[in-house]
């Protein structure tokens, strides 16, 4: 695993829900399955546990909040896991509070949206994303919290790292 040197190193995981996902667990589970959102709040605390991280879970029905919840992931968090719900299809507000983020946002869903409706194929939360992962009920928040933690949850976003390649020395035995 990749040493976290950054001093976002020690922040928390944000995990950012969206609108009726405190409802999880009530209906239609077999496109959402049984798992409810405090259900999947425990799975990813122990996750995040064993990768020696915390997280902050939160939720709210209201865009707003989801946009101060995204403000204050960028002082406050080692990286963003967010399931916009039904604003993921909407929101430039949202899009906008993630573009402002300089640590890795992982876009989560528990379905598959591309393999459903049209309207649901649209994602303005995805450009804004390093990484998405959908369609595997609760497991897609545990594998954005170990895509985080491979990532070091600290690399910048647009930031790749600088190679300084070394010149060929002259006549070195390199290919003529
Ligand atoms: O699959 C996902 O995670 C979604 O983000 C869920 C959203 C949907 O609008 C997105 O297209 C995909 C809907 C969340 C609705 O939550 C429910 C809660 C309880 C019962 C039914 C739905």
């Amino acid at each position: 695993m990749a040493k976290n040197t950054n001093k976002t190193s020690g922040l928390p995981i944000y995990i950012v829900n969206g609108p009726n996902l405190n409802l999880l667990g009530s209906r239609e589970p077999e496109i959402y399955g049984r798992a409810t959102l405090a259900d999947i709040e425990s799975l990813c605390a122990a996750r995040a546990k064993s990768h020696g991280r915390s997280i902050v879970f939160l939720q709210s029905n209201k865009e707003g909040d989801l946009v101060e919840y995204l403000q204050e992931a960028r002082g406050m968090s080692c990286g963003v896991i967010i399931n916009a719900a039904g604003y993921t299809h909407t929101s430039v507000a949202i899009l906008d509070a993630l573009q402002m983020i300089a640590q890795p946002v992982i876009e989560v869903h528990l379905s598959n949206p591309a393999a459903r409706e049209n309207f649901r194929h649209r994602s303005f939360v995805s450009k804004a994303a390093t990484g998405i992962i959908a369609g595997l009920g609760a497991n897609s928040y545990l594998l954005a919290i170990d895509a985080l933690a491979a990532l070091g949850a600290t690399r910048k976003k647009t930031a790749a790292k600088k190679t300084t390649a070394k010149k060929p020395k002259k006549n070195s035995g390199g290919r003529k």
